[in-house]
């Protein structure tokens, strides 16, 4: 049977969430003190445990410091009853530390809600095993260097929307590898992998000649679709980026504001001096600079305003949440307004739901992206989204935009 650790010094609450935990088939073990629990040490790398953080002698937030120092990849469910703010930094920071959050919960905690959460925990556990074995497939640098060399990267493109208007105004690019064993191969599988064995740039380098033969695939067929392409940290300190570009673009007869550089917040964290330059050389050749994933780094506000973005794409993890959690909302809204400020652009990624584009529309954001409008779609399966979205396509010499409504 699956262990369950339960880690709260009320020890009433403590039993009777270990009753809950036993009453849903798995074997529960409390602990009043978090001290107690490492000195026993009974839990492995990938333990699940129902954590307080408000408890007097080490508290949550120390247990998730100590989880992180013994590189543990542990599954969460925090409690807490301080309001959900608490929480959600607690969630942020035992992310950040490479741990996984089931749930956050309020106290005093709603049994039944407890009982849904830990159903679907194991449902996830049974789901999750076979992967974890043998099936799951892990690359290596051997293996992307011949996929590199093979072709076998290609490109997915996901609809952008303007909200106002439901035209399509672009498209960002998502690599994915087509492995002839393995099936398709998602990014977070191997994006690591060439940051580290130095085949970003290869890479890179490859995602940006696929989305310029796509750009001017659309162009002759009189649809102008600008697209948007991802680069790493490491390609935005490697200086000959920008000349790569216009190299690229010049070859191809292409605008260059047709092509958007995306640009994680957390990517210009590092080497700023070095990116500084590099940015600024990019959007002086034409390119369009986007900041990606943001409110999830922490970039000041003076260092968004020195680099010179075109557009600011508010990170997905609010969007999802923004009409359940008031505080996600605050956070999109506060966004829209700054990067309205500094004349940039704003686009919502991550949109799933109706009712969260209609909450866009009200807050006045740009652009959306996200399963509700349109999930990433291979090249043919775009072409076919094209043939059944005419009406939200700009044409090349045409000015009169669409003005259909999502
Ligand atoms: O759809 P999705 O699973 O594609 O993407 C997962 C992550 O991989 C996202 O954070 C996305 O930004 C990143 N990603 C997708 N395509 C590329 C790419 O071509 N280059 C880089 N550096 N990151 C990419
Ligand atoms: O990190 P970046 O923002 O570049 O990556 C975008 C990621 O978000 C890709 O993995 C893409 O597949 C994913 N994505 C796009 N739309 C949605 C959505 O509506 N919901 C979720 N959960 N993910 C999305
Ligand atoms: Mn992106």
């Amino acid at each position: 049977m699956t262990e369950i650790f339960i880690i709260d010094d009320e020890e009433q609450i403590a039993e009777m969430l270990g009753e809950v935990v036993s009453l849903s088939g798995f074997n529960a073990n409390i602990y009043t003190d978090a001290t107690v629990f490492f000195e026993e040490g009974k839990f492995n790398d990938n333990a699940t445990i129902i954590l307080d953080l408000n408890m007097p002698n080490m508290d949550g937030v120390e247990v998730i410091r100590e989880l992180s120092s013994k590189s543990s990849k542990a599954s969460l469910i925090l409690m807490s009853g301080y309001d959900m703010s608490v929480l959600r930094s607690a969630e942020k920071l035992a992310q950040a530390h490479g741990l996984e959050i089931v749930t956050s919960l309020m106290k005093p905690i709603q049994l039944d809600s407890l009982m849904e959460v830990l159903d679907t925990h194991r449902k996830s556990l049974n789901d999750y095993q076979p992967l974890s074995t043998n099936s799951h497939f892990v690359p290596n640098t051997t293996d992307l260097a011949q996929a590199l060399n093979q072709d076998e990267l290609i490109i997915f493109l996901q609809p952008q929307i303007d909200i106002q208007t439901g035209a399509l105004v672009g498209s960002e690019v998502l690599v994915r590898w087509e492995h002839p064993q393995h099936g398709m191969i998602f990014p977070d599988n191997f994006i690591g992998l060439a940051e580290q064995s130095g085949l970003i740039g290869q890479l890179t380098s490859k995602v940006l000649d696929m989305a310029i033969e796509q750009i001017a695939a659309h162009q002759a067929r009189g649809y102008k679709i600008p697209l948007s392409v991802n680069v790493s940290a490491n390609n935005i300190s490697s200086l000959e980026l920008p000349e790569e570009l216009a190299d690229k673009i010049t070859h191809s007869h292409l605008d260059p504001s047709l092509l958007t550089i995306e640009v994680t917040e957390s990517a210009l964290m590092g080497k700023l001096v070095t990116s500084l330059d590099i940015l600024t050389r990019i959007r002086m050749k034409g390119f369009a600079l986007s900041i990606d994933d943001f409110g999830t780094g922490f970039s000041s506000l003076s260092q968004l305003h020195r680099v010179p973005f075109n557009e600011l794409k508010v990170d997905k993890s609010f969007i999802m949440e923004m009409d359940t959690d008031s505080e996600a909302k605050a956070i999109v809204k506060t966004c829209i307004v700054l990067g309205h400020e500094l004349n940039m652009t704003v686009v919502a990624e991550g949109v799933e739901t109706e009712a969260t584009l209609t909450m866009l529309k009200e807050l006045g954001c740009d652009i959306a992206q996200g399963y509700f409008l349109s999930r990433p779609l291979s090249e043919n399966d775009y072409q076919d989204w094209l043939d059944l979205n005419s009406h939200r396509i700009c044409m090349i010499n045409n000015s009169d935009k669409s003005s259909e409504t999502v």
